[in-house]
């Protein structure tokens, strides 16, 4: 049996009557009840007619009825396709369009837009879920008075789908990166032996529930081992700092730790008894890891992973923690750098990043050529570029590709610079990051007009267009953008210019 619901449930049922999931101020779910709810929720997808292989999408808030979702999806073979909340309806057209899922399930308020889909998108079921209202909701419950429950687990190959999670990139639309059941299981287990996970943790889960972090490193890891979760809405200072004693484990970006170590409330007496805290999906800082250690007597465990990859790297729970450093490869994972003529550098020099493994996706959803050229070989590129040092450690001192992370959101200039060069009087754009002291980087968006551009009209097309977190922050008109004797822009021209414009 390759799905990996079939260890999430022999864990669940481990844990039986006691409690898995809290959600403060909210229900509470114990083993039992994640397990039968998932199998409810599953006979309403097969009624549906939702099939192995199906891809199911999700636009809704995070929430109990969110985790029962997931799990019934992955209880039916079907394939969990999760949508950032913030995406416009501009986006999740693009998305559902390209991954034809046969159900989308949304929050109420994005429902009309969702229904008009459905005259394009032959054959999309539209169902809602609010917390505990919507239209899968009313089904839920009518399957739970009617006891109908889909207690058998679709069995699955290992190298069949268990979710698609969509990633942009450096040229043209977002691509599907497609993550196997043999995939989850396998980085699971890797985070396991590496963080000694275990059914006696309990996690902080504040991360967003439609990314690999929050979903895959964060909830599915907890599953896995049966341990407990308590679940945040989202990262809120007060709320983590009212359950922070209860916990054994958290997880976050670096914005996390930057907004915690800015509340004088965050010291030993609240964090101390902490068996680890675990930081990912960008660059932490020397300073926060070292402002932390001062602050709380134990170091962040930085670690490093993709969507496409999950978790490549990781500093280790016993050992050095070393600031600045991802850590060694992770059991099963192997690594290399490779220099220009893709051939492997020797350690301490700087080269672009590959990766191997069991973890390693099995490629874009319908983009075959776009999941060869990613490749070399076996080896996946990560677009990262890094540095090994003579024990081992790894290094991320870069990019190849032009990303923006900004509170541990991906954004690719591309996108944006898309939108602004089809607006009326755009000549050209150049969109940056730059250091932001909150989201760690901040995005500026460059202009050349064919006038006086007027900038707040701008701003608005891209509100529409695409998801806030996306919308420059800053806007800068030149006569020209900056180019080198090949005629590229010269982006870290205009990084180190506008440099400040955050601080
Ligand atoms: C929200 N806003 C942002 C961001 N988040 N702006 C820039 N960057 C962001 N990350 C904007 C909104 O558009 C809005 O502005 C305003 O901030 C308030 O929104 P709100 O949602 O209330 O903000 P927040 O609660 O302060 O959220 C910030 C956050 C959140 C807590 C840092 O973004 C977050 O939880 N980030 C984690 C993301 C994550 O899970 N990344 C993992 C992906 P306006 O109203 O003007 O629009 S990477 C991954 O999975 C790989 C595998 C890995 O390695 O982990
Ligand atoms: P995503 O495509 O959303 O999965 O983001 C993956 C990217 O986030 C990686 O390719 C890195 O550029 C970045 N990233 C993730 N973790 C770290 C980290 N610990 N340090 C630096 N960059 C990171």
């Amino acid at each position: 049996m390759h799905n990996v619901f079939a260890l999430i449930q022999s864990n669940l049922r481990r844990q039986g009557e006691q409690i898995v999931l809290t959600i403060p101020k909210g229900p509470k779910l114990s083993g039992i009840d994640l397990d039968s709810q998932s199998a409810i929720l599953a006979a309403v997808l097969h009624d549906l007619g939702v099939e192995p292989g199906d891809r199911v999408s999700v636009q809704i808030e995070k929430g109990q009825m969110n985790v029962v979702l997931y799990l019934a999806v992955l209880r039916s073979g079907a394939v969990y396709l999760p949508l950032n909340s913030a995406y416009t309806n501009t986006e999740i057209e693009y998305f559902l369009t390209d991954a034809e899922p046969k159900l989308h399930v949304c929050s109420i308020d994005r429902a009309g837009h969702a229904e008009r889909l459905k005259n394009r998108l032959v054959g999309l079921e539209v169902l809602t879920l609010d917390g505990e209202s919507g239209t899968l909701f009313d089904l839920f419950v009518a399957a739970k008075l009617a006891k109908n429950s889909l207690e058998a687990i679709s069995p699955r190959a290992a190298d069949d789908l268990a979710s698609i999670i969509y990633t942009s990139g450096t040229t043209g639309k977002p691509k599907g990166a497609m993550i196997t059941h043999n995939n989850l299981i396998s980085n699971a287990a890797m985070l396991t032996e590496a963080w000694a996970y275990s059914i006696d943790d309990t996690l902080l889960h504040a991360l967003p529930l439609f990314h690999v972090h929050g979903l895959f490193v964060a909830l599915n890891l907890a599953l896995i081992n049966g341990g407990r979760v308590i679940m945040l809405p989202k990262f809120d200072l007060d709320a983590v700092l009212s359950v922070i004693r209860d916990v054994t484990i958290m997880m976050g970006v670096p914005t996390y730790y930057t907004r915690l170590l800015a509340d004088p409330r965050f010291n030993k007496d609240i964090g101390g008894h902490m068996r680890l805290f675990i930081s990912g999906s960008a660059p932490l800082l020397v300073e926060t890891s070292d402002e932390f250690f001062d602050r709380i007597g134990q170091r962040i465990l930085e670690r490093y992973g993709m969507t496409e990859t999950g978790m490549s790297c990781s500093n280790p729970l016993r050992g050095e923690r070393r600031a600045g450093s991802v850590g060694p490869p992770l059991p099963g994972v192997e690594v290399r750098i490779v220099g220009e003529d893709e051939t492997k550098l020797p350690k301490g020099e700087i080269g672009s990043l590959e990766v191997k493994g069991d973890h390693v996706f099995k490629g874009y959803w319908k983009l075959p050529e776009r999941t060869a050229a990613e490749f070399n070989d076996e080896w996946f590129v990560t677009g990262d570029m890094a540095v090994l040092s003579e024990d081992g450690y790894i290094s991320i001192v870069g990019r190849e590709k032009d990303l923006i992370i900004s509170g541990g959101l991906n954004i690719y200039p591309k996108e944006i610079e898309d939108v602004l060069n089809d607006q009326e009087g755009v000549v050209e754009s150049a969109v940056v990051g730059v250091p932001h002291s909150d989201f760690g980087e901040g995005i500026v968006a460059v202009l050349v007009g064919e006038g006086a551009l007027d900038t707040g009209a701008l701003e608005v097309v891209c509100r529409e267009k695409l998801a806030g977190f996306k919308v420059p922050r800053r806007w800068i008109q030149l006569e020209v953008l900056p180019r080198n004797t090949m005629g590229k822009v010269q982006k870290n021209l205009l990084r180190d210019e506008y440099a400040d414009s955050f601080s």
